[in-house]
């Protein structure tokens, strides 16, 4: 049956006589269809990849290309004067993620089922996402991001747990998204709910009742985590994660003849981060309910769970006091003690004791202890995993510790966000890219094809029209299409430097009313969300939307310069923000960002890295050469050692380099005071000028230079069509199917 015949079966009428909804509603249940037509692996052994974060985007288009209908479909929508990505508005993108390590995982399942792997995700059913980012008064302000409807991508199961905390339970359900892979087998995410949840508690914006946890446990992903119960309130949610998780596994292990002693030959299950890590002792725990003495259960588990690291950040390394587990889950703090009594007999180590000297329980050291894997998401990271941040268990268990660079499904972030772009590789080198990522290889043939060169130029033209209408089609704004499109999307920290990006700006800003103007106009996009509770984060995104405000309304400056913060960017924005850019602002403090995956992403589409040498843009660089990519600041060692030294005085270069104290001097200024809040403003100069943990002011001057180099290096046409057609080539090892053969190769082993 074609979607069309579809269509007239479910409403009584084709496409041309239904309304946008009815044709959304009835191609979501022909793609359910579809894809419960295809087989999934039934291998002995299967993946459970356990996550607090699934950041899927929207699945209309995906599926249907993934299914092979994405052409036929189009077709018929275009017959009836209809285009797909009309239909696609309807469709509301689960916000359940907050960033790379959220989409990461939805990247991962996608290559799970195109390599038809036998591996479900496994999360929470969260029925008001992250939160909505609106822009008020030149603020962050959160609203709820409902996201669920009638007709949603989610199946409601028969399957249901009790799920017991200190002094209540309740009841669970599990909803499962179908993944379809590329031209392959599917897979699932299976996401829990708590049957009674209730939305109605949510009081004023992002607000409502922490402790009411039968009805709050699945309204919110990170929900404000500034006082003690919003953490406490996180741990319940993880709990609720992982025990619905590991009845789950232990359930499909049983029906599959596992006896439990032999639960590695039929599991295993990767832990996205520390926020999973109570699988460990929960398994350990439901083991002893089946029959397993503790040791024995132990043991059992100790073979089948896997950890993967995303981040050296102190603050993002989860410890959880004790007295939480014992409010929370009481029925886990006897093992959690008996855990730690086995690592303290063996290796009379503080450091790597799993309760602290505060009587927290440091999560990651369970999972690095009790699992067969540590990994790392980039060779850097991995590399400072083993000689710093994690050197004490690198000591013990050298072997346990393997790196995995990051990858991004190709399907998403090629074949659908940029069509244009993959008809004229798959004019050049054939369509074998779509299956090998390292066929892309190819294209360095055409790095001196003038012809080549000029299409590639004409497409990123053509992406940047698409963007432009898009943007105003959507956020009403304006922008210039001929500019130089330089972007910079990511969750707002510190360590990522919007703030270092937002002072070159200011320093711009004045040398273009110094009458030093340009070659060609400028368009800085930024896109991110802060966290609720982190402050000094919000106060960056005010800075950003006051100074876009002061630039954009000066006559003088606005035709050179222009400053774009897109509100509540999402996967959606993503996907069209990539496509069209030219550079691709990656700068984090060398050392902190784990990887990055926007980077990879970026330079498939085109775009010129202008980073540090941190997480994966090393890679990048060792792929592309130095002269496909700007790179500048300090190395990570430096920045390492001048940590450990903590000799680090910002006010010293504010006061010796004119250039960094005009350009933080304006951030309270009357200028910008008129248009923003004077208490943020001076909170945030204060914190440059006292503090700057991340250390903006060392890298600033490089960073002016190099990325003045890379706007002249971009007037030369033919010679950026070259680095942009290096790098498309050069991409290939970050799709993420390398990275999942890798985790199934090395730590996995599921047949295929
Ligand atoms: C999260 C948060 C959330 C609240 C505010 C403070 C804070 C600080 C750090 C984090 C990081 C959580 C882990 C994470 O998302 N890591 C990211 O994982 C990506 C996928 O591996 C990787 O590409 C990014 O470099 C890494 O930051």
């Amino acid at each position: 049956m074609t979607a069309n015949e579809y269509v007239k079966s479910r409403f009584g009428r084709y496409m041309d006589e239904c309304t946008n909804e009815e044709i959304y509603t009835a191609l979501l249940e022909y793609v359910k269809e579809q894809a419960k037509g295809k087989e999934s692996n039934q291998g002995k052994k299967k993946l459970y990849y356990i996550s607090a974060e699934f950041l899927i985007g929207k699945l209309l288009s995906n599926n249907l290309i993934n299914l092979g209908l994405y052409e036929e479909v189009s077709q018929e929508l275009e017959k009836c004067g209809k285009s797909l990505a009309e239909i696609e508005e309807i469709e509301l993108e689960p916000s359940l993620g907050n960033g790379g390590l959220g989409r990461l995982a939805a990247c991962f399942l996608d290559s799970i089922a195109t390599l038809g792997l036998n591996g479900d995700g496994v999360g929470l059913n969260y029925h008001l996402g992250l939160f909505r980012q609106v822009f008020e008064n030149n603020l962050q302000k959160e609203e709820p991001n409902p996201w669920i409807t009638p007709q949603s991508w989610l199946t409601k199961t028969d399957k249901t747990y009790k799920i017991h905390f200190g002094g209540f339970a309740v009841q669970s359900r599990m909803y499962d998204i179908d993944v379809a892979g590329y031209d392959n087998r599917t897979t699932k995410l299976h996401l829990f709910d708590v049957e009674s949840v209730d939305e109605s508690l949510v009081q004023d914006g992002i607000y409502f009742d922490k402790s009411q946890y039968a009805k709050n446990l699945t309204l919110f992903l990170y929900p404000d985590d500034s006082d003690e119960s919003g953490r406490l309130l996180r741990v319940y949610q993880q709990y609720f994660m992982v025990s619905n998780a590991a009845r789950l596994i232990l359930d499909e292990c049983a029906q599959k003849g596992s006896n439990m002693y032999d639960l590695a030959d039929y599991a295993v299950i990767q832990i996205n981060d520390t926020h999973p890590t109570m699988v460990i002792p929960e398994l350990i725990r439901l083991l002893m309910e089946r029959g397993l003495v503790m040791d024995e259960a132990i043991e059992v588990v100790s073979k089948t769970c896997a950890y993967t690291n995303h981040t050296i950040l102190a603050e993002a390394l989860e410890k959880w006091p004790m007295h939480f587990m014992q409010q929370a889950v009481p029925h886990l703090v006897p093992i959690i003690y008996e855990l730690n009594n086995k690592v303290n007999k063996k290796f009379n180590d503080p450091s790597v004791a799993i309760i602290n000297g505060d009587n927290c329980v440091c999560m990651a050291h369970i999972d690095i202890h009790y699992g067969i894997s540590v990994n790392g998401v980039a060779a850097l990271h991995t590399d400072i995993l083993k000689d710093t941040e994690l050197h004490n268990f690198y000591k013990l268990y050298p072997e346990k510790f393997n790196n995995k660079t990051n990858g991004i499904t190709f399907r998403r972030w090629l074949l659908y966000c940029n069509p244009q772009l993959t008809s004229l590789i798959e004019e050049l080198i054939g369509p074998g890219f779509k299956k090998d990522a390292m066929e892309l290889e190819k294209l360095a043939d055409f790095v001196n094809d003038d012809a080549v060169l000029e299409k590639l130029l004409a497409i990123k033209e053509a992406r940047k029209i698409v963007l432009r209408d898009f943007l105003k089609h959507t956020q009403n704004i304006d922008i210039n299409a001929d500019s130089v499109f330089d972007i910079q999307v990511k969750r707002l920290h510190e360590y990522k430097r919007q703030q270092m990006n937002t002072l070159y700006v200011i320093h711009k800003y004045f040398e273009i009313r110094a009458g030093k103007k340009p070659q060609r106009p400028i368009t800085v996009f930024f896109g991110a969300k802060a966290a609720p509770a982190y402050t000094i984060a919000k106060d960056i995104i005010h800075l950003i939307l006051c100074l876009s405000e002061i630039i954009n309304n000066d006559p003088q400056v606005s035709p050179y310069l222009k400053v774009v913060m897109v509100e509540n960017y999402n996967v959606t924005l993503a996907e069209k923000l990539i496509p069209a850019c030219d550079i691709s602002e990656q700068i984090s403090l060398a050392s902190k960002e784990a990887s990055g995956t926007s980077n990879m992403k970026f330079m498939l589409n085109g775009a010129v890295t202008l980073g540090t040498k941190d997480g994966a843009n090393v890679e990048i660089a060792e792929l592309v050469g130095e002269d496909n990519i700007f790179t500048f600041g300090e190395e990570s060692q430096t920045v390492i050692d001048r940590y450990a030294r903590a000799d680090y005085v910002s006010r010293e270069y504010y006061e010796n380099d004119e250039d960094i104290k005009k350009a933080v001097d304006f951030i309270v200024s009357d200028e910008m005071k008129a248009v923003g809040c004077a208490e943020n403003l001076e909170r945030l100069y204060n914190e440059l000028l006292n503090k700057d943990w991340f250390m903006t002011f060392p890298d600033f001057r490089d960073y002016v230079k190099t990325r003045d180099e890379a706007l002249a290096a971009y007037e030369d046409r033919k010679a950026w069509a070259k680095m942009m057609l290096v790098n498309i080539s050069k991409a290939g090892f970050f799709s993420a199917d390398r990275t999942i053969e890798q985790y199934n190769d090395e730590i996995w082993k599921l047949e295929k």
